[in-house]
């Protein structure tokens, strides 16, 4: 199977690049952010405890999402899928472990990283701008988009540097158009094929 992360800060197209990459290479994209905003839409359980988290911009418990991951994964395996895009998620280094222990045990493994880079002012004029109409809680005020920011560094980050290890991290800049980013980014996938 082609499993693939994408990886970034927020704001930084994850989730615009991934619709992108699912849909040439036949991947089934699973965004964890998309799932707990489903969640919340439907006032279930699971978005009722993430709701005070993703408002805040804090990431939700590793427990709840890696419980919902792997049963979404589980879902999605019965329709027998090339693979796998994960967007949003590993969020932490536990996630990261948890994510290997969950394809192990499936006889599958993530085949590579790509890590969209884009500077902080960026970050924070695209999600304002996405603001004006998501209805997303965690896109309108500076301060919480900031928080978004800053948990990414600590939290997140470090993630990259733990697939780094294992050779399976690649940097792509995030800033130019969705296509030419779009176009990097299936260049490095071709490369994972080859
Ligand atoms: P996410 O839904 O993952 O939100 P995101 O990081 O803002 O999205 P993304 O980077 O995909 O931005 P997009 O492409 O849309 O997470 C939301 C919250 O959910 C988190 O804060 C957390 O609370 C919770 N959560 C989710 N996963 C979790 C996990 N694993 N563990 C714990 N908590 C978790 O792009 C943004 C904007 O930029 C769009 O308006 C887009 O049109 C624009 N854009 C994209 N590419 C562009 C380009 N090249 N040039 C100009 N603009 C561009």
């Amino acid at each position: 199977m082609l499993n693939i992360v994408i990886f970034g800060p927020p704001g930084s197209g994850k989730g615009t690049q991934s619709l992108k990459i699912a849909e040439k290479y036949n991947l089934i994209h699973i965004s964890t952010g998309d799932i707990f905003r489903e969640e919340l839409a439907n006032n279930t359980t699971l978005g009722q405890q993430a709701r005070g988290y993703m408002d805040a911009g804090n990431l939700v418990p590793d427990e709840l999402v890696i419980a919902m991951l792997e049963s979404k994964v589980d879902k999605s395996l019965a329709l027998e899928p090339a693979g796998f895009i994960f967007d949003g998620f590993p969020r932490t280094i536990m996630q990261a472990e948890a994510l290997e222990k969950m394809l192990q045990r499936k006889n599958s493994f993530i085949k590579g990283v790509l890590a969209l880079e884009v500077e902080d002012a960026e970050l924070i004029k695209r999600i304002m701008g996405r603001g004006k109409d998501s209805g997303r809680a965690d896109d309108v005020d500076e301060k919480i988009i900031k928080n978004r920011i800053k948990v990414y560094k600590s939290e997140t980050a470090p993630v990259a540097g733990f697939y780094e290890m294992y050779g399976k991290l690649k940097i792509i800049r995030g800033k130019g158009s969705v296509e030419d980013i779009f176009k990097q980014l299936c260049e490095s996938i071709d490369e994972y094929q080859q």
